[in-house]
């Protein structure tokens, strides 16, 4: 009899084809949203798991499923998972490294460069009919090429972006991380290690790519944002949680910071109402990973964690390390 495996959300048909060759597999394509409760049912009578990140598999999740052997994310980050309960319950985790990064790193640009240069803001001017004449001042940002950019959370992703800004935009980069980058990777991304504080308060465009726990709730709240230049724009491409969204709100507001750009939403898919109704901010509903080819490999990359996983003990990019 096959192990059996539940695919949390919809996935690339040719990824299921794959999951089907080795499990017995609950698909959801047709997209049944769960409730905590029916999730941690379903969960609970399979042996594996394909998960996004809006899945929890937290401990109260995890005490309806004593068979539970493997989850495997499909995405690198994994707020969604209490990896301490799943280690302690002998669960394989795992999610997806580096097979999204330049993609992301792509879409963090190309935020910062829309907030920037007011795309968003300029574009829905033009829809609405408004655009009767040119002015010397129409839709005027901030400038990309040669501004300094601060990069709070200098990972892989952080790093893709850093390399973008330096090599491509001749920018300055700083960068803040709980440890400092090697000689090396400091060269090859150009950057500079400078403390939070002096980040907030010389970047022209502050870029949050630090992963999401309980000590980087709320990285950036009303203090922060006050230390910003009152030209500076603000990118998460991070979580939501990592930004105060009501004092980001606020601050954009007030024009206290120009524009921010945001991906990710504390809450979400709910967004801020008051981040709606401003019009100095770019809002993507949580994209930066989505080019096809990316979207595919982490899919197949997830569904080869929990084929290694039950194949072979291990996962390919595992997060913790247990018996089988
Ligand atoms: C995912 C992400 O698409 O990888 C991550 O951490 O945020 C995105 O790439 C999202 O989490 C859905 O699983």
């Amino acid at each position: 009899m096959k192990t059996k495996v539940i695919v949390a959300r919809p996935i690339f048909e040719e990824t299921l084809v794959r999951l089907r060759e080795h499990f017995d597999v609950t698909d959801n394509q047709a997209d049944i949203a769960w409730t905590k409760a029916s999730w941690a049912q379903a969960l609970s009578q399979h042996a594996g798991a394909l998960t996004t990140g809006s899945d929890p598999v937290d401990a109260e999740v995890l005490k309806a499923c004593p068979s539970l052997k493997a989850v495997a994310n499909m995405a690198v980050g994994f707020n969604n998972f209490d990896v301490p309960a799943l280690t302690a319950q002998g669960v394989q985790a795992s999610n997806t490294p580096d097979v999204l990064t330049e993609t992301t790193a792509d879409f963090g640009f190309a935020l910062l460069m829309a907030t920037a240069r007011r795309m968003a803001e300029s574009e829905h001017y033009l829809r609405r009919g408004e655009w009767t004449q040119w002015r010397y001042d129409m839709f005027a940002g901030a400038e990309v090429h040669g501004s300094t950019i601060g990069i709070l959370g200098m990972g892989r992703i952080g790093q893709g972006i850093a390399r973008r800004a330096a090599h491509g935009f001749g920018m300055k980069v700083i960068y803040h991380n709980r440890s400092r980058l090697s000689a090396e990777s400091e060269a090859e991304c150009k950057a500079t290690y400078v403390s939070k504080d002096e980040l907030l308060k010389t970047a022209d465009h502050v870029m949050l790519v630090v992963p999401y726990s309980a000590a980087s709730h709320h990285t950036i709240g009303a203090a922060e944002l006050a230390q910003m230049k009152p030209t500076a724009t603000l990118i998460n491409i991070a979580r939501g949680g990592i930004v105060d969204d009501a004092a980001l709100a606020l601050a954009l507001h007030n024009k206290q910071i120009a524009a921010a750009g945001l991906d990710v939403f504390e809450g979400e898919p709910k967004v801020h109402p008051d981040l709606l109704t401003v019009p100095n901010v770019v809002l993507t509903p949580h994209i930066a990973s989505a080019s096809i080819p990316t979207r595919l490999a982490m899919a197949n990359l997830a569904a080869d964690n929990l084929i290694s996983y039950f194949t072979q003990g291990k996962s390919v990019t595992p997060l913790n390390t247990v018996t089988a």
